[in-house]
């Protein structure tokens, strides 16, 4: 029966960690290559930094460009083992992506709920790909997420936001990936806030590999939120939350304990970084360092050059940032960078001239 889900020469997350999961025998060991994530030494932000080792864990090369796909396999395996025949969350954009595409590979329906106009062309294009039925409701993500969990108490429907345990049992997993890479847990993680599951996950991931003796020690946890959503921060939810990047423009944020808890046994913190330290982050991770992350993922980079800038002394210390998703899921964000793309006809000397060759 399993091996009928076994359809890719990758592990996956459910066959990779099995033992640390809360699988059964009945449990289809679905995959479509999740997990086994690249981690990326930097090349040019450490040294200008002055940090120790610094590495950037790329979630963005998940099956659907985003770290929910680790979660998202186990949540839908669960579904799968207690004879759901759909699935629903609500989603800022990449969680709808992820729900879309699990639930087209195991024959299951998919429903999605965005905030009008406050989603990322390529994750709508992946949910509109992907078949997914889709409402964009006249409010923001708090609502959506309201709503999801009203429809999904009324009906045999399984929801699959990050209140869904089986959501971060799986993405604990990159945690567990990190530890396996360097041999040890690093010394601090830096990472975006929105919903506050991820940030939960991580720390729980860390924590188990340490008692299983797989780590000697754990990392500080550096949680960023963008500060104009920005509510663990506060110590309030935000009504109206603002941010250019849209994943993590949530107000009231689903895992809020869990992310202070997170914080304080690690001794870590969670702050907030404005959207020009975000844009500025982004630009630098793709043209220092080749890596292209969506906003979200950047304000985890500006964390870290915030944080070190007042004086964080980070020397010595191995950090890893989390680069969460992909850039090309927000083309809008990357084409408003001030560039100039001359148009010219097709005829050599026009455009040596041009690129300034001759
Ligand atoms: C790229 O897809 O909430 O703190 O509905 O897409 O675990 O919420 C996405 C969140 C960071 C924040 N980076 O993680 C959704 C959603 C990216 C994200 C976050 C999200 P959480």
């Amino acid at each position: 029966m399993t091996s009928s889900w076994a359809a890719t020469d990758r592990l996956g997350v459910l066959r990779r960690y099995r033992d640390y999961l809360p699988l059964t025998e009945a449990t289809p060991l679905i995959c479509m290559g999740e997990g086994e994530t690249p981690l990326v030494r930097s090349q040019r932000l450490e040294g200008r930094l002055g940090c120790g080792p610094l590495y950037f864990k790329l979630e963005s090369c998940n099956p659907t460009g985003s770290f929910k796909d680790r979660g998202m396999v186990v949540a839908v395996a669960k579904a799968l083992e207690e004879g759901r025949k759909a699935v629903l969350c609500a989603s800022t954009g990449n969680t709808s992506a992820a729900a879309a595409a699990y639930a087209a590979h195991c024959g299951l329906d998919a429903y999605v709920l965005v905030s009008k106009g406050n989603i990322a062309q390529g994750k709508l294009a992946q949910a509109v790909a992907h078949g997914a039925q889709i409402v964009a409701i006249d409010g923001n993500f708090d609502q959506a997420l309201a709503l999801a969990r009203a429809i999904t108490a009324k009906y045999p429907i399984a929801l699959v936001n990050s209140l869904n345990p089986y959501r971060l049992e799986g993405q604990k997993t990159a945690a567990f990936e990190i530890v396996d890479h360097l041999g040890d847990a690093p010394d601090y993680l830096f990472i975006p806030v929105g919903n506050a599951g991820n940030i939960t996950a991580y720390w729980r991931g860390f924590v188990e590999y340490q008692q299983k003796g797989r780590a000697s020690k754990r990392p500080r946890m550096m949680g960023f939120q963008a500060e104009g959503a920005a509510p663990i921060v506060l110590g309030r939810p935000v009504e109206k939350p603002q941010t250019v990047a849209s994943a993590i423009r949530i107000g009231n944020p689903a895992n809020w304990r869990g992310a202070e808890a997170a914080r304080d046994a690690s001794g870590g913190v969670i702050e907030a970084v404005s959207d020009e330290e975000i844009l500025e982050a982004y630009r630098l991770l793709a043209q220092e360092e080749g890596i292209f992350g969506e906003p979200a993922s950047a304000a985890s980079v500006a964390g870290l050059s915030k944080m070190s800038r007042q004086g964080l002394d980070l020397r010595d210390r191995i950090s890893v940032c989390i680069i969460t998703g992909s850039g090309l899921k927000d083309p809008e964000t990357a084409m408003a960078i001030p560039t100039t793309i001359r148009e010219l006809p097709a005829e050599l000397t026009a455009v040596e001239k041009a690129i300034g060759l001759a």
